[in-house]
């Protein structure tokens, strides 16, 4: 009981610490902006020079939407599956067993889930039949429980033909892209009616075809890098369905500066991160994964200790070490797109070890992230090894937020 409390005062304190950084960063950055106009750039000083203002201006909206690129379609289907937070059985952090604290969140038994939960995925397929599930490639298994990377190039359309077979209605709610009320997935009183419902809960058998454009103001700003990450979820019941799992990817890359699948020219590597406390109580499946994986005698749900082992403080659905290892080359140049979902214990603060990142120009080895929010961090490894990366807070590194990946000559 005295965790939770502990748990709780320490995420208002750094809330409060984010608050107060947050502003004083905004103020370095505009500084830094002003110091930059002096040395021919274009300042913001929009009150002095209205045609600045206005270059300001349209750098903020960007142009209307062009046609000019490609419809890409994914076919994406909500389904029903059990998921593995530690498939290896073990902590591949420590190379050893898991130890008592690790086995709060992990082990098995009478009246503990353990590991694996019934869990609603997103999974990509080949083609609108939905008989072909789209396999990974083994260097992209480490995205664990997201669904499939969508990527596309400002002038593009992006079409996701979704099923959904979950036993409760879902839908597929995109950041970032322009959407009309029929493609953006989700209820409520928006006076609307008809067909621009039809998006918003897609039943149990059901299926929609969501249509995104993707304009200027959907790709990078002018602080960006050559593409940007958005996310796109499941927002019938917001809260039920990301703990149900279903949480995707988006990266959009500027005009000309696309690969044929939609990937930065620029970029060797992307890698794509979720981190994520998964409150397993909250989940759809609660009941059910109690009956299937638990012991009896069955638990009190309002229980704390059984609440808190279902608290997987998870990287793309792992846990401890468990996700794939993510393989970069000395000298490639590579993009993490960082995103984190949850509620107020979800601020994380994601770590590199042996290697350096830019964020918006800023040299950094830790990002921050809150609900929802998405970084994007440049990478060139220049050190050799297997490397620890890892949310920096204390009581989710306790409990098994930690990762690795490895750097090869
Ligand atoms: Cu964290």
């Amino acid at each position: 009981m005295r965790r939770r409390f502990t748990r709780r005062g320490v995420t208002l304190l750094v809330l409060g610490i984010v608050a107060l950084t947050v502003p004083i960063a905004a103020a370095v950055a505009v500084r830094a902006d002003d110091s930059s106009a002096s040395s021919g750039m274009e300042g913001m000083d929009i009150g002095t020079s209205p045609t600045e203002g206005a270059r300001y201006w349209q750098s903020v909206s960007g142009g209307a939407f062009h046609k000019d690129g490609r419809t890409r379609t994914y076919y994406i289907s909500a389904d029903k599956v059990v998921w593995d937070y530690a498939p290896d059985g073990r902590n591949d952090i420590t190379g050893e067993p898991f130890d008592d604290v690790a086995n709060t969140y992990v082990q098995s038994g009478p009246g503990r889930i353990g590991s694996r939960y019934v869990k609603c995925l997103y999974r990509g397929y080949t083609d609108g039949t939905f008989r072909h599930l789209q396999q990974r490639r083994p260097d992209e298994r480490y995205l664990g429980l997201l669904g499939p990377v969508i990527r596309a190039e400002v002038g593009d359309t992006i079409k996701v033909v979704f099923r959904n077979t979950c036993p409760f209605s879902t839908s597929v709610h995109p950041h970032g892209v322009f959407y009309l009320k029929d493609s953006e997935g989700a209820p409520y009183d928006d006076g609307t009616s008809g067909a621009d419902k039809a998006d918003d809960a897609v039943p149990t058998g059901g299926r929609h075809t969501y249509v995104w454009q993707v304009p200027d103001r959907a790709g990078p700003g002018p602080g960006d890098g050559s593409s940007v990450m958005w996310m796109y979820h499941s927002h019938t019941d917001e809260v039920s369905d990301t703990y149900a799992g279903l949480m995707g990817p988006m990266e959009i890359t500027a005009r000309g500066m696309a690969r044929p699948d939609g990937s930065p020219k620029d970029v060797d590597r992307e890698i794509f991160e979720l981190f994520s406390v998964m409150n397993e109580n909250a989940s759809p499946f609660l009941d059910e994964n109690v009956h299937r994986f638990a012991e009896p005698p069955f638990p009190d749900p309002d229980d704390e200790d059984f609440q808190e082992s279902n608290l997987m403080h998870s990287i793309d659905g792992y846990v401890f070490g468990n996700q794939p290892l993510v393989t970069l080359h000395r000298g490639e140049r590579v993009r993490w797109y960082v995103m984190s979902m949850g509620t107020e214990v979800d601020l994380h603060t994601p770590h590199w070890h042996g290697n350096t990142v830019t964020v918006s120009g800023m040299r950094m080895d830790t990002v921050s992230l809150l609900p929802a929010s998405m970084v994007v961090a440049d990478m060139v490894p220049d050190d050799v090894g297997t490397w620890l990366f890892h949310c920096h807070v204390n009581d989710h590194i306790r409990a098994g937020m930690l990762t690795r990946y490895r750097v090869v000559a």
